[in-house]
């Protein structure tokens, strides 16, 4: 059986909750303590959440366990076979990594000093802001981010994306989430996000 530890309402374990159930794999959840790191710690030798735990392999960080998965267990893919199609794959999920997230965490870590600068968190919602037309044209004629195919783009982008348009969960008070609604007003102008995001969230999750 597979072991996930999790927090409630973390991005980063909704893309792997997306993608067992995707698979049809089920996983025992062990739930971290936000403030208490000690388990996940001791299980994976670092304290952030998704990890994966499959016999003996401990998988963590979110895009390593998706690759896992797809690697472990083909069935239901998530990922492109042929080489050209899984570089531009590989290629959306690190710029998702590594440029998409860094306004929002950004905004998050300026709005927590005591003076925030607003001219820099205007710059960071105007960076988000533009990613939102870039999603719109991505899903220009067709039903997810880099296909017609649910695939391992949409798990890595939609837990970030949803608050565009889905009400904050109850008890889920993180200030990251609040900068991800906030800073991501979809009003009525990209109407392909807003239905990706309703038809994504009808998904199952592990
Ligand atoms: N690169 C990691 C990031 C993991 C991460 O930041 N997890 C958050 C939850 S979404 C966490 O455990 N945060 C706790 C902390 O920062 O102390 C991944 O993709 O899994």
């Amino acid at each position: 059986m597979l072991r996930l530890y999790r927090t409630p309402h973390s991005t980063n374990v909704e893309r792997v909750a997306l993608a067992l159930a995707h698979k049809g794999l089920e996983a025992e959840s062990e739930w971290v303590d936000p403030a208490d790191r000690k388990d996940v710690r001791k299980a994976s030798g670092q304290p952030l959440v998704p990890v994966l735990v499959d016999g003996d392999e401990v998988v963590f960080d979110s895009t390593r366990i998706l690759e896992y998965l797809e690697e472990r267990y083909p069935q239901r893919p998530l990922y492109p076979d042929d080489a050209a199609s899984r570089a531009e794959m590989d290629v959306f999920v690190d710029w998702f990594n590594r440029v998409w997230k860094v306004p929002p965490n950004a905004i998050a870590a300026e709005l927590v000093k005591a003076k925030p600068n607003e001219k820099r968190i205007a710059e960071w919602g105007a960076e988000l802001l533009a990613r939102l037309d870039l999603f719109e044209r991505l899903l220009a004629d067709r039903g997810h981010l880099l296909g017609e195919d649910f695939s391992a783009a949409d798990c890595v982008a939609f837990p970030f994306l949803e608050y565009a348009v889905l009400p904050l969960p109850d008890g889920d008070d993180e200030l990251f989430h609040r900068v991800l609604r906030d800073y991501q007003p979809l009003g009525d102008t990209h109407p392909r996000v807003e239905s990706w995001i309703r038809r994504v969230d009808t998904r199952p999750r592990a």
